[in-house]
């Protein structure tokens, strides 16, 4: 195979259709831990089943990044790899592409491996992916695909509604102390991925229907005008629906387009919490 497109499961994508000729995608899965119980974020994952169970348990839970050797594997099924990882400031995904680059390319030089750390998640995630096979359509070489799709990444953002926090909190990727407001019954915390990628708290509403309107503004204030949307919702598909509505309401024919979370983003997002990608001029 020419090229291929590998992200980790963070993405929520197990599959990519449409894609140029003798390009591919595949994807390294995280995992999530519920006691004993190891949940492997692939497709055949369900995940509403997986966040009943860990709910269910009183114990500790937690998530791990692929290994270098997972990475490997699929580096070695295409000439030219553009791999995209979740934050670096959130996981130890970033290094551990890196590491298996490193280890690729000193046994085959003659193949070239992008890593792009995404300083995000889930739906800006499968923006960048998205972008990759169009720009992969247009025949570019290796170098300018990795120059255009670093500019790109300059103008997608992520958004995220989240009504619960503790998971985020129980396993480091928040100080407790940011995440209080969310322990509020009916209070809905609104943020973004910050520059350096991890978690930054803008706004709590009071109630559902707040929190859409302060996600809009949040993305008209941020430069958004009629590009794409991609909303990831966890077991939220009628929020995700009222998120797109408002979005409607205020731009002509914008490109939506509604996911569930996977493992990953599922575990920390938690019920009800909904990932909103998006473009920016
Ligand atoms: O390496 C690992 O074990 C994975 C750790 C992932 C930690 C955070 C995942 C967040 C998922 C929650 C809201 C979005 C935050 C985005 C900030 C960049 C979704």
């Amino acid at each position: 195979m020419k090229r291929l497109i590998v992200s980790d499961s963070s993405c929520n994508l197990y599959s990519m259709g449409d894609l140029a000729d003798d390009c591919g995608f595949s994807y390294v899965p995280l995992t999530i831990h519920v006691g004993d119980k190891e949940f492997v974020d692939t497709d055949s994952l369900n995940p509403i089943h997986m966040i009943d169970e860990m709910y269910a348990y009183k114990g500790k839970t937690s998530s791990a990044c692929p290994s270098p050797d997972d990475w490997i594997q699929e580096f070695n099924k295409a000439d030219e790899i553009f791999a995209l990882t979740i934050t670096s400031g959130l996981s130890g995904c970033y290094n551990s592409a890196m590491l298996a680059r490193d280890i690729v390319l000193a046994e085959s030089p003659e193949k070239r491996i992008f890593v792009m750390d995404s300083l995000s998640t889930g739906p800006e995630m499968v923006l960048i992916m998205e972008k990759l096979n169009e720009l992969f359509e247009q025949n570019l070489d290796f170098k300018d695909i990795c120059q255009q799709i670093t500019a790109y990444s300059q103008q997608t953002h992520l958004l995220f509604k989240l009504e619960n926090m503790e998971n985020l909190v129980k396993n480091g990727r928040v100080s407790r102390l940011v995440a209080t407001v969310a322990d509020v019954l009916n209070i809905h915390v609104v943020g973004r991925a910050s520059a350096q990628g991890t978690l930054e708290l803008l706004h709590k509403c009071r109630g559902a229907s707040r929190s859409y309107c302060s996600i809009l503004k949040e993305m008209i204030l941020n430069g958004y005008s009629n590009g794409k949307v991609i909303i990831s919702h966890c077991d939220n598909a009628s929020g995700a629906e009222m998120l797109k509505n408002k979005i409607m309401e205020a731009f002509e024919n914008p490109d939506i387009t509604i996911h569930a979370t996977g493992g990953l983003c599922s575990y920390y997002a938690e019920r009800h919490g909904l990932l909103v990608g998006y473009e920016s001029v």
